[in-house]
């Protein structure tokens, strides 16, 4: 975990605080292949400091020859993020970013517990690494949308090409961009808010 920037223990920052009138909480995830932008998303809309975790886990060697002396180690990052942003004075997302590399596959199961949404990040420039959690979220029914995240050199296809090549549903949102942005990210979680409330599968806040 960083701990670089952190306060001194003086007590929360006024922003910090959830507004009384929230009464609504709605836990979002995003989802999407290492670097494409996910802790940057969480960050540029967060209105509380977001928490990145970083997490090595090393695990000497099984089995390994022991005339070699020789101990194997295995190396592994597990990151994750966690933002909160306030849509209105009722409606309080939370938002959870991970990795969707197969090897982290072990953390959705906890992760998506209670998820009413999720928003997938696309790197056009690395389409293929996005296939595997799109599918993932169909075969566990979370509604899903997504955001193409504008890579200054990354192709500009047009969204219904991507669309097709990621073989999605005419329903399910698919918009442009910026992570760095906190209006944009802010725009593609309100497209998730109204798809979401589409399907009527929202509560009843919205
Ligand atoms: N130019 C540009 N760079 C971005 C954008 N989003 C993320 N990045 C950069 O891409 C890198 C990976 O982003 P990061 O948020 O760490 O990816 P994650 O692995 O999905 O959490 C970082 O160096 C970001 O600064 C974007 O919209 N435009
Ligand atoms: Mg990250």
């Amino acid at each position: 975990m960083d701990y670089r920037n952190s306060d001194p223990l003086v007590g929360p920052r006024s922003e910090d605080i959830l507004p009384q009138t929230a009464t609504t909480a709605v836990k979002v995830v995003i989802v999407g292949g290492f670097g494409v932008g996910k802790t940057t998303m969480v960050g540029a809309v967060s209105e509380i400091r977001p928490l990145t975790t970083e997490e090595t886990m090393t695990r000497a060697g099984v089995g390994v020859d022991d005339t070699r002396g020789v101990a194997r180690k295995t190396t592994t990052t597990v990151a994750m993020d966690f933002g909160r942003i306030s849509i209105n004075d009722e409606l309080v997302l939370y938002l959870f970013g991970t990795p969707g590399q197969e090897r982290f596959w072990f953390l959705w199961r906890g992760l998506f517990e209670g998820a009413l949404g999720a928003v997938v990040i696309l790197d056009t420039r690395r389409l293929e690494i996005s296939f595997d959690v799109i599918g993932r979220l169909e075969e566990r029914g979370v509604p899903f949308v997504v955001a193409v995240n504008s890579f200054p050199d990354a192709p500009a296809h047009p969204l219904e090409e991507l669309r097709q090549a990621l073989d999605l549903p005419p329903t399910v949102p698919i918009l442009v961009c910026d992570a760095r942005r906190r209006d944009s990210a802010r725009d593609v979680l309100l497209t998730l808010m109204r798809y979401l409330h589409s399907q009527a599968a929202t509560p009843e806040a919205l």
